[in-house]
């Protein structure tokens, strides 16, 4: 058989999605390379997917259906055949329902892969089943709210925009690790004379592409995007003639920015200088070619949303919309390029089942009455790892009544939980078709190679699993390939005039989506820094949730991995080396605590033990750890989400994990 290339998309949860060529011989992809076609990520790709090959092929694949043989989370395991999986999963349920009824029964799915066939395949079937539904609130919602609150249905510029900009602010946003092809551009627009900023809680590998790095104090933004607007309106650095004709409420902001957000209030809440606000409030108010990045960490502070929708009221009040580099990006939203309802069938459902936040796994399996969840099904997820509560999460998941079936790739932490645990194929082993949050890129995948072991792919396992529950739908019986041609042939403005023989090929292609402008997709046609109708009409500074203790603890990315995916690569787990905790000189010489030295973070949740590195890089009361470690690759057998609490945003439903307060204590004995 010989050699050949085949175009594939990067099914990662990355705002990217970046080309692939994969090269294949004998159903095995023998290497992985950036696609230069590609028209975003132009050949680029990241450190993990570069050698994406050593995923797909690991030693440590599952590769059959697995039933428990051990104590829960013992991880041992016994082989079993995919019909006897099938049976006694649908035997479980049955007896559940009959007993409990459906909505006892759990859905939990995230983002193991972005393609959309393969991410919502199990939603029809969990409609079908009558099942309780998940509310999938885990990322960014709050941003997404935010936006909407002042916006509307507003598109976001296109990434290349930032090429035509005078000053970018990256705004809490690690992008060397999370938006490389986004930074790939703002490296071009900096060579071109562009200044960029980054604002963030620590300086982090990003830093290195800024002219300047400004450190707040984490949930603080807002007072500072509040400040900042306080000099320009007073200074008058503001678009009278924009705002007149295209902004709403700027009457009321103006009053409120003038009263009660000096510099100096900015300055107490941010930790910032007020020469300092003032200097880049004054800098921001004299570019009209002036664009913001927003990332995702940021808005997982309780105070999440008000802080973007702060944010990005900014654009507004110096015109910086009507500059071809100008205005804010907050992630493209291109969800209505196909007919997705197609895919959920929420029309399966007889009647509307409960809701659970994701967020709110821990306590969801803590009820014990009437409503307690009594079957647990994990897919493309791994909520013991990245689930906020953990001990509350393992606590559920070690109930001797909780049936938990997890289908993966990977024995994670969540599977080695479980009941029964079904293979998963990984992308180049199925069909998908997917889109970005980063660009306007949408791609069809085929399957390239044979499954690895017996593993199947999500969808394949709910047709498995609908015929053993004796659902006799038709739309279960479509092979994947069917399901997407049926998507394909659902017109959508959004793929007006797009090449759809490309597509058909496998290349990437661009929606055409056009720019943001005048009027804005809003009810009133203007950028509504007053929405009358939401429950906070006018922006105000909130705070974050906080806590009494002294530290406040940044789960952050990291290059290496994502989320707790990448960790079955030993030499990703080497490039990060090992589970650690970043602090600041002098707060280490506080504590008494040196380099290398073990540590034990704690709060009211849990406790859990870092390897100490010192770094300048951390302000004073910050800690940092990037990444998410498993728990059995971690010091104490214990993740970082052991110290995340489940609240929630002020918007969205949202998760809070940058919004942690913390203490440190050095551990008497390093224990072997
Ligand atoms: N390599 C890699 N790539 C990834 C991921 C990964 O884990 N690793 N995660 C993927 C996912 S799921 C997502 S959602 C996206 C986005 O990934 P996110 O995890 O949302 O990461 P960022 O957008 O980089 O945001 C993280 C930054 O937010 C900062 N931050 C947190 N709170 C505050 C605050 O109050 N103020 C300020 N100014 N900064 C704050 C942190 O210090 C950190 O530098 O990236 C995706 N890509
Ligand atoms: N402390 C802290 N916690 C966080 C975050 C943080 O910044 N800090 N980030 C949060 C964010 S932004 C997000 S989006 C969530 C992400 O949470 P998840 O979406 O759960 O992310 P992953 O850890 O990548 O786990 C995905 C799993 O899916 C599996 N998988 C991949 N492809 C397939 C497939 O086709 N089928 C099946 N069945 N399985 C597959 C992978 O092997 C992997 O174990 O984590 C959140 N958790
Ligand atoms: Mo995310």
């Amino acid at each position: 058989m010989t050699r050949k290339i085949v175009p594939s998309v990067c099914p990662y949860d990355c705002p990217e999605s970046c080309g692939l060529l994969l090269e294949v011989e004998k159903d095995r992809v023998l290497s992985v390379t950036g696609d230069p076609q590609h028209p975003h990520s132009r050949g680029r790709l990241c450190a993990k997917m570069l050698h994406y090959e050593r995923t797909v092929h690991s030693p440590e694949r599952l590769r059959t259906p697995l039933l428990r043989t051990g104590a829960k989370g013992e991880g041992r395991f016994r082989p079993i055949g995919w019909d006897e999986a099938a049976l006694r999963i649908a035997v479980r349920w049955k007896g559940i329902m009959a007993e409990h009824g459906a909505e006892s029964i759990l859905p939990y799915s995230y983002a193991g892969t972005m393609g959309l066939i393969q991410r919502n395949a199990g939603h029809a079937f969990f409609h079908r089943l009558g099942a309780s539904r998940l509310l999938r609130t885990i990322c960014t919602p709050a941003k997404e709210a935010a936006w909407s609150a002042i916006m509307g249905n507003t598109a976001a510029p296109h990434p290349d925009a930032v090429l035509k900009s005078d000053l970018i602010i990256l705004w809490g946003i690690n992008a060397a690790a999370t938006s490389i092809q986004y930074l790939h551009r703002v490296k071009e627009a900096r060579r071109r004379g562009a200044r960029v900023w980054l604002i963030d809680t620590y300086a982090h590998a990003t830093a290195a592409a800024a002219d300047e790095v400004f450190l707040v104090r984490p949930g603080s933004d807002g007072a500072l995007a509040l400040g900042m607007m306080h000099v320009l309106v007073r200074d008058a650095l503001v678009d009278r003639e924009f705002i007149e004709e295209h902004v709403q409420g700027f009457d009321e902001l103006r009053d409120q920015v003038l009263d009660d957000y000096p510099p100096a209030r900015a300055s107490e809440l941010t930790g910032l200088p007020i020469e300092t606000i003032e200097r880049m409030a004054r800098a921001y108010g004299s570019v009209k070619g002036s664009m913001i990045r927003v990332g995702g960490g940021i808005t997982r502070q309780g105070n999440g949303a008000m802080t973007v929708r702060s944010i990005a009221a900014l654009p507004a009040l110096t015109g910086a919309w009507l500059h071809e580099g100008g205005g804010c990006f907050f992630g493209t939203s291109t969800g209505a390029a196909f007919a997705m309802a197609e895919l959920t069938r929420e029309d399966f459902m007889q009647k509307p089942t409960r809701i659970i936040n994701m967020n709110q796994l821990g306590d969801a399996l803590g009820k014990d009455d009437d409503c307690s969840v009594r079957s647990l099904y994990v897919y493309h997820s791994n909520p013991a790892a990245v689930a906020p509560d953990q001990n509350a999460v393992i606590e559920g998941l070690l109930r001797e009544d909780l049936f938990c079936v997890v289908h993966e790739r990977f024995m994670t932490d969540t599977a080695r939980y479980a009941d029964i645990v079904l293979p998963a194929t990984s992308s180049p082993e199925h069909s998908d078709l997917y889109r970005a949050y980063g660009s306007y890129c949408i791609q069809r995948g085929r399957a390239a190679i044979a499954p690895v072991g017996q593993s199947r792919s999500n969808r394949q396992v709910f047709s498995l699993l609908a015929g053993a529950m004796g659902f006799e739908d038709a739309f279960f019986r479509q092979s994947d390939d069917e399901l997407i041609d049926h998507l394909l042939s659902i017109p959508s403005p959004l793929r007006e005039g797009i090449d759809t023989a490309a597509l058909g090929e496998g290349k990437a292609v661009e929606l055409r989506v056009a720019p943001p402008g005048v009027p804005f997709a809003t009810p009133s046609g203007k950028i509504e820094i007053l929405n009358p109708v939401h429950r906070e009409p006018l922006l105000r500074y909130i705070p974050p949730h906080g806590g009494a203790l002294p530290f406040s603890l940044m789960t952050a990315p990291s290059p290496w991995s994502l989320n707790a995916s990448f960790y079955e690569r030993p030499e990703l787990r080497e490039l990060q080396g090992g589970m650690s905790l970043l602090m600041n000189p002098e707060d280490a010489a506080g504590k008494g605590c040196c380099e290398g030295q073990r540590v034990q973070v704690f709060n009211e949740l849990g406790e859990v033990d870092f390897m100490l590195r010192i770094s300048e890089k951390i302000p004073r009361g910050m800690l940092v750890s990037e990444g998410l470690w498993w728990m059995t690759q971690s010091l104490s057998g214990r993740g970082i989400n052991a110290l995340t609490s489940q609240r929630l945003t002020d918007e969205g439903q949202g998760s809070t994990f940058c919004d942690c307060r913390v203490d440190v204590r050095v551990m008497k004995q390093v224990e072997q």
